[in-house]
């Protein structure tokens, strides 16, 4: 084997992991603050937040999507996930879409049902595909 065959065969091989970069199923790491822009792909950012103070009961999560230069995009499809981490899987909603308002806002109902430690996972996918993943942690 040449020398350059060996270099090229290891380039395809430290390749291998940056493909993986890539938040798969179950990884959700943690977004900037609610209001930030978020880098979402290279041709795109959001913004989310609660529409109002969440408290007990039903709150609405809001995510906008935007181009680089800032026209409102719709073309993604958006899952968010609440539930509580220390109490893992006892409140959890399972994925769930959030639906496109006239205005191309995209909003998910999630049901608060007890106070302390939540967590809402996104998942923003474009042809099926997870462009994104990460995870909101809040205290009610
Ligand atoms: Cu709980």
């Amino acid at each position: 084997m040449s020398k350059t065959l060996v270099a090229s065969a290891l380039v395809m091989l430290l390749a291998v992991p940056a493909a993986a970069a890539t938040p798969g199923q179950g990884e959700f790491p943690p977004l900037p603050k609610p209001g930030r822009k978020v880098p979402l792909g290279k041709e795109h950012y959001f913004t989310y937040g609660f529409t109002h103070q969440p408290k007990l009961g039903t709150a609405v999560m809001r995510v906008e999507v935007f181009t680089q230069d800032g026209k409102r995009d719709t073309s993604f499809a958006i899952q968010g996930d609440a539930d509580m981490p220390s109490m893992r899987g006892a409140h959890s909603s399972g994925p769930k879409p959030f639906a496109l308002s006239n205005k191309g806002v995209y909003l998910l109902p999630v049901q608060l049902v007890m106070p302390g430690d939540w967590e809402i996972r996104f998942s923003f996918l474009k042809n099926g595909q997870a462009v994104l993943r990460g995870a909101y942690l809040f205290d009610l």
